[in-house]
């Protein structure tokens, strides 16, 4: 190790944080955190390996530095952020920067790097004087995989540490491996000043990312999808390396799905955050590899995609014993879990839609909380948040895939594309191949707003691949290499489009919770070519008579053709104005819309003219 840097770490690391440092010969490595603790200038570093002990010593930690409170439960604990300040994703302060010569195109939240670099090291400077800072390794993908990442995070938040545990896979040891090469990315972390254990410093909250150095900087935050470096400031870096070395990077579930006579086919999900992600990769009966996070590449002719994480950060919102009876299990069992933004009373954590009254007291993120209690700004404070979470290990669920570690991934043999749509899409349809799915499923992708990103809620906003905030690359570049993808595959998988949150006239949802356990039988035995479809000009529809065995096979219903017609009716007018949007945004705010893009859509809207003009604005699926 270079003297000046050992220099540094003697100072603050004690005898066995100092020897696991040094056994990384890695001069980028040294150089980050010899820079952090100059920066940041916590009184003591610790450093962990890979060892339960040091593990077991951060869970403790988090207690002991009140950033956790343990529940009665054993294992579980609570933790809280400010409210309403620190609830959700925060896109407005989230910026890349970016060189004077360079540019991400308009879509993208930037700041001129040298700008941004000294606004947010000001944030960061004397950060955690007082505090203990932790340097963590781990490991984005299977280890020892090419889908392996190495990460190294350092944060002054035992929570955020703690939670990392949960998960991602360790990675000191393939740290180790790495020689002095740089290829992995760094996160530095500070929750800043504190009131009351919660970050108090909202208009000083920054997250920056410096995609020239593949450094990540976060500041005056505690809320996970701020905090936690691997997860969605990762996804950020990964699509930009994906970008360079011709793989994809995607905010996406894998799931093994069930088939006729023991057969499983894996499938891949994106639908923006809230909009049914984690409840479909945990369908009764189906197998969970990952709910969130996955990459792809192409391994012999073959789509195969790993889940970046090993554990699972959800909304707990809605969770119950008839919707999510294997996490409830897990949430009301002894074992790790990390409840955030819930209310807490006798030890008990209590959010929305858990099929259980809430107590009209307790603590929650504002300390003592009884019903009628108002903010600062006079408004009713909540029990609990709407985005409200746990923090579990994948490992304690039952239904977890036995391929969550394969280092060559699962073969993929469906992706679907999702979001939250009350009046145009039809609950399922296939895309007529590769290109027509990744352009007007996944990148014609809208979703009504959801409370895990802060800002107004139910507005409709285009989110393609529901990838959209962690782009890092321009639109079009990121289409392209989507596009791209299929011709390196022999079969690519096929592409589905689902929509859970289709409504009637009435307003109500036409679809129940559990529906969609039919949906994805329906989308394996397409894959297998063993059920018919119905060509609208939408996509292939599924056939009444497959869909009511289904029914009866997986829910034990009735599926009526009434319900068939009101669910699967083609409502031409809104899919037509759905495409004049999606053709507006490429046509004025992306640069470089590959053409192909434009003709798709331009396809499309031919179909839905002509269906219109020979069957009208409302047309059932017998009628196609
Ligand atoms: C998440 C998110 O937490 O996308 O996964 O917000
Ligand atoms: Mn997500």
């Amino acid at each position: 190790m270079d003297a000046k840097y050992a220099k540094v770490f003697q100072a603050k690391l004690d005898a066995p944080s100092f020897a696991k440092l040094s056994a990384l010969n890695n001069d980028k490595l040294h150089a980050f955190v010899a820079d952090a603790v100059e920066l940041c200038q916590p009184d003591s570093v610790l450093v962990c390996g890979d060892d339960p002990a040091g593990i077991a010593l951060i869970r403790r930690l988090a207690v002991e530095n009140h950033e956790e409170a343990p529940l009665a439960t054993p294992g579980h604990t609570v933790h809280f952020d400010n409210y309403p300040d620190d609830q959700g994703r925060d896109k407005e302060v989230t910026k890349y920067l970016v060189p004077k010569d360079d540019t991400l195109g308009k879509n993208l939240n930037a700041i001129e790097r040298e700008a941004g670099l000294e606004e947010v090291r000001g944030f960061l400077r004397g950060a955690m004087k007082g505090r203990r800072m932790y340097v963590r390794f781990f490991c984005l993908g299977p280890t020892g995989s090419v889908f392996s990442i190495s990460c190294v995070q350092i944060t002054d938040s035992a929570y955020v540490a703690h939670s990392e545990d949960l998960l991602y896979r360790p990675g000191y040891e393939q740290f180790k491996k790495l020689g002095n090469e740089t290829n992995y990315f760094c996160f530095l972390h500070s929750a800043g000043r504190l009131v009351n254990n919660i970050s108090a410093d909202m208009d000083k909250k920054r997250i920056y990312i410096d995609y020239t150095r593949e450094v990540i900087y976060s500041v005056n935050t505690q809320y996970a999808g701020n905090t936690v470096g691997l997860k969605k400031l990762a996804l950020r870096l990964a699509i930009r390396k994906a970008d360079r070395e011709g793989w994809l990077a995607e905010h996406m579930f894998v799931m093994g799905v069930a088939g006729p006579k023991d057969r499983v086919t894996y499938f891949t999900g994106a639908y923006p955050s809230a909009c049914g992600k984690t409840s479909t990769a945990m369908i009764p009966g189906e197998r969970i590899v990952g709910d969130d996070l996955a990459y792809f590449r192409a391994i012999d002719g073959q789509a195969r995609a790993v889940n970046v994480e090993v554990g699972i950060f959800g909304i707990i919102t809605d969770v119950n014993p008839q919707g999510d009876p294997v996490i409830h299990k897990v949430l009301t069992s002894p074992g790790e879990v990390i409840f955030s933004n819930v209310l807490v009373k006798d030890g008990k954590p209590y959010w929305f839609g858990m099929g259980q009254e809430l107590p009209k007291e307790g603590v929650n993120f504002v300390g003592q909380w009884h019903i009628g209690k108002i903010d600062m700004t006079g408004n009713e404070i909540p029990p609990a948040h709407k985005n409200a979470r746990y923090t579990i290990s994948l490992r304690a669920l039952a239904n977890l895939d036995k391929q969550l570690d394969n280092p060559n991934g699962v073969p993929v043999g469906g992706i679907i594309y999702g979001g939250r749509d009350s009046d145009t899409s039809v609950p399922v349809q296939q895309a007529f191949d590769w290109n027509h799915g990744i352009i007007a499923y996944g990148a014609s992708l809208e979703s009504e707003t959801t409370a895990a990103t802060l800002g107004a809620q139910g507005v409709r906003t285009f989110n393609l691949m529901s990838n959209l905030d962690f782009l890092a690359i321009p639109l079009s570049k990121y289409i392209r290499n989507n596009l791209d993808f299929a011709s390196s595959l022999q079969k690519p998988p096929l592409i589905f489009a689902a929509n859970y949150f289709l409504k009637g006239t009435d307003g109500k949802y036409l679809n129940g919770m559990r529906d969609k356990g039919v949906w994805v039988k329906w989308m394996e035995l397409r894959v297998h070519g063993e059920a018919e479809a119905i060509k609208a000009p939408t996509g292939m529809l599924p056939m009444y008579d497959d869909l009511k065995r289904l029914f009866k096979q997986v829910l034990n219903k009735d599926y009526s053709r009434e319900d068939y017609i009101r669910q699967f009716t083609i409502r031409v007018g809104e899919n037509l104005a759905k495409l004049e949007r999606i053709d507006r945004i490429y046509r004025q705010d992306v640069a470089d819309t590959p053409p192909v893009v434009m003709e798709v859509l331009a396809a499309q809207r031919k179909r839905l003219e002509a269906l219109r003009a020979a069957k009208g604005d409302y047309v059932s699926p017998l009628e196609l």
